[in-house]
């Protein structure tokens, strides 16, 4: 896929598609057609073969420009069941792509239609069927404004991925101790939440596969399921680091990193073997979008000599802060502008925390050497909410008082592999119940070793406090909850009624158990 497009490549792409010949595989007149499928991918010299999500221009994804609307028809051509996300965007939650209960997932061969209007920025679309976003069912969504394409900034997407050789039901079972069909069975629950009435008997035996359903009642009892015993992952499996003086009043306490032992990073689809060379021009003015759509892995995008300013969080504009190193939890969005000072090679590159692992791309201008970069380096630090204190929104939510404040807690561990919400695991979880027109304030407190990335469909939310000390932060549909009681206030107004999913965005984490429920109050079971 190409990712640098300029102004005028966009341009020349819209025109390119007012004369192409129609052809039999294009959508219904006025709807753009975005392919879910299968292909093969070449990682380190290997083959593999992951998912891809094709727009009508053949590059991944959709773009779309200033005032378009997002209509789009989504073929599935997976040979498998699927149902795509729209990552970040406010549609009615019917069009969320979210598996339950709104819309079942797309069977093969099946096309959708989706026509709202979308909120302009870096977003992003995502598989929420089963494990598939692990096998790449992921690409960005870019929504240009007005503004934005005014300043003739070159556009450079750096789309970061986790990769396996292995197959996702095989990562989840890894960490789980389950078997592989049991673990495949287990990410298939997300589509089966069970419905008042609806049929008991098979949801009882899907939610007695998953690790989350440790209490003594489903996992002693749990004749029949062939549940083996929860074994450990291995610790090969396991990241850790040892925090101290760092984190006064904690003493030295293990933090948990990067859940799965991964084979490669992706940028952009490559390796830093093979990494991607995009063109840029001498004292060339850009703006970089960066996607972390990464399944269980967090980076730090080091711009090495260059400075950026990150100017947007997750689509929403902050005011500028200047860095060289920007942190990206899993889901999130950057857009950070550069001006190169001269001409030569900047690596870009996105290095996972906690570990030496990095991945990347270069800008080059024309002639540049291009320097050889090893996909292994000092270790980056764990990331942390350092930046998002600084971050203030451009259009931060009007001031009012909440209508209604909620803790969160956030909990589990790595043994048992489970993660919860408020002690419960999806899907026998709590809806949080919202009326349309409240002041919502979530406040999220992580009991747990390990870091939370949480998203919340169908709204984007204000960051207003972090441990404690309030800021007026950025708006974002995904936050960083720091480890050991570190704690996230986020605010949003209730304005899109529906039933919407809350979850950690970590692949994993979600798959067993730290999701719920925001339903609005009149929005039936
Ligand atoms: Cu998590």
């Amino acid at each position: 896929m190409s990712q640098a497009i300029s102004r005028r490549d966009f341009f020349g792409a819209a025109l390119a598609a007012v004369v192409l010949p129609v052809v039999a595989q294009s959508a219904s007149p006025g709807r753009k057609r975005l392919v879910a499928r299968t292909r093969v991918l070449e990682v380190n010299g290997r083959q593999a073969q992951v998912f891809g999500l094709t727009g009508p221009d053949g590059r991944s994804g959709i773009s779309l420009g200033p005032g378009e609307r997002f209509r789009v028809e989504l073929a599935n051509e997976t040979g498998a069941r699927t149902l795509v996300h729209w990552h970040g965007q406010l549609p009615p939650w019917t069009q969320d792509g979210f598996p339950w209960p709104q819309t079942p997932p797309l069977a093969p061969r099946e096309t959708h239609a989706y026509d709202f209007a979308p909120i302009p920025g870096t977003f992003w679309m995502h598989s929420h069927q089963g494990l598939q976003e692990q096998r790449l069912m992921t690409a960005p969504l870019i929504v240009h404004d007005a503004a934005e394409m005014r300043e003739d900034r070159q556009e450079i997407v750096l789309m970061l991925h986790d990769f396996s050789f292995r197959t996702p039901d095989e990562l989840l079972a890894g960490l789980t101790g389950i078997s592989d069909a049991a673990a495949h069975a287990m990410a298939r629950m997300i589509e089966n939440v069970p419905a008042p009435g609806g049929n008991a008997a098979k949801q009882h035996s899907m939610m007695a596969m998953s690790p989350g359903m440790t209490a003594a009642s489903d996992m002693s009892n749990g004749a029949g399921t062939g549940m083996p015993e929860m074994a450990m992952p291995g610790s090969s499996m396991t990241g850790s680091l040892m925090t101290g003086s760092s984190m006064p009043g904690m003493g030295a306490m293990r933090m948990d990193l990067n859940d799965v032992d991964y084979d490669a990073f992706l940028a952009n689809d490559r390796t830093l073997a093979d990494p991607e060379i995009v063109r840029v021009e001498r004292g060339g003015r850009i703006r970089l979008r960066v996607i972390n759509g990464a399944s269980s892995s967090q980076f730090w995008i080091d711009l090495g000599e260059l400075v950026g300013r990150v100017v947007a969080t997750d689509g929403h504009p902050v005011h500028p802060v200047a860095r060289s190193r920007f942190p990206v939890a899993i889901a999130q969005r950057l857009d950070i502008l550069i001006d190169l000072p001269r001409a030569g090679a900047f690596p870009i590159l996105a290095r996972l925390e906690g570990t030496g692992r990095q991945t990347g791309i270069v800008l080059a201008t024309a002639g540049a050497q291009i320097p050889r970069i090893v996909d292994n380096a000092q270790a980056a630090p764990p990331l942390d909410n350092s930046l998002e204190t600084r971050l203030a929104a451009v259009t931060p939510l009007l001031a009012r008082p909440a209508d209604l404040v909620q803790t969160i807690s956030l909990g589990g561990g790595m043994k048992p592999y489970a993660w919860s919400m408020n002690g419960e695991y999806w899907p026998r979880t709590t809806p949080l119940m919202l009326s349309k027109g409240q002041r919502v304030e979530i406040e999220l407190v992580n009991h747990s070793m390990m870091a939370h990335p949480i998203h919340l469909h169908g709204h984007a939310f204000q960051v207003v406090a972090i441990d404690d000390r309030p800021i007026q932060g950025a708006v974002r549909d995904t936050v960083l909850v720091t480890p050991m009681m570190g704690s996230v206030r986020i605010a949003f107004d209730a304005n899109n009624p529906g039933r919407w999913a809350f979850h950690c965005h970590n692949l994993y984490h979600m798959m067993t158990g730290m999701m719920m429920e925001f339903r609005y109050q009149g929005i039936a079971a």
